[in-house]
């Protein structure tokens, strides 16, 4: 396998999985504006959960990283999370939202997963970052397609379709080239794959409800 190949053979390997992530309800259903208030809410709510572990696995991230190139990449990633972040707690509090409510199984499964990848090493927590990260892009550049501007959502349509957003994941795309220029190692397809999966299923617990 030759170089800049490594992210594009994660994708490709994770087969029909990948392509349900744009089909799903809750990314149909924001597309076309017929997503109920109470599920977006919900939504809103588990990924600000999602997010505060996320913030906490990249930062372990740059403690990782190989060399100094990829710690400028990450620690500047880490550093616009805090503006996601206000924007989940201002839209929170606009709404009435508990963000202290208990996160449902596969919020904390997923988040818990995120944060135990970092044992696993650079190269697979990286397999793991991309795979979230390149989800929500895809997802939400889905939604962004049809959304109306106007809508209550396009704060967060916004946040993960925009060029800027874009650029990050193919920085993460080009760390993976750059950690495993011959293609991902099995534990590397092995960690992108149930990201995949856990993608789908916190869409669908947020689509359904997913008390405990
Ligand atoms: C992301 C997210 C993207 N916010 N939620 C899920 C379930 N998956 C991926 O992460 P970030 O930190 O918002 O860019």
């Amino acid at each position: 396998m030759t170089g800049g190949t490594c992210a594009g053979a994660l994708l490709a390997g994770s087969g029909a999985p990948w392509s349900e992530l744009g089909e799903h309800p809750f990314v149909t259903e924001a597309s076309d504006g017929s997503l109920p208030r109470a599920v977006f809410d919900r939504w809103l709510v588990a990924d600000h959960y999602f997010v505060v572990g996320f913030r906490r696995f990249l930062t372990g991230m740059v403690t990782l990283a190989p060399d100094e190139h990829a710690a400028d990449v990450l620690a500047a990633g880490t550093a616009t999370l805090q503006g996601e972040l206000d924007l989940f707690r201002r839209e929170a509090a606009a709404r009435g939202l508990d963000l202290g409510a208990e996160p449902g199984p596969i919020a904390l499964g997923y988040t818990a997963f995120l944060r135990a990848s970092l044992q696993d090493g650079y190269p697979v927590a990286l397999a793991v970052l991309y795979g979230a990260e390149k989800a929500y892009f895809d997802a939400w550049s889905a939604v962004r397609a049809t959304a109306s501007r106007d809508s209550d959502y396009w704060a967060f349509v916004d946040n993960w379709s925009s060029p800027a957003f874009a650029g990050w994941v193919a920085s993460l795309a080009g760390l993976l080239d750059a950690v495993a220029p011959h293609g991902p190692t099995d534990a590397m397809r092995e960690a992108f794959d149930r990201v995949v999966r856990f993608e789908l299923r916190f869409w669908s617990a947020v689509h359904t409800g997913d008390p405990w």
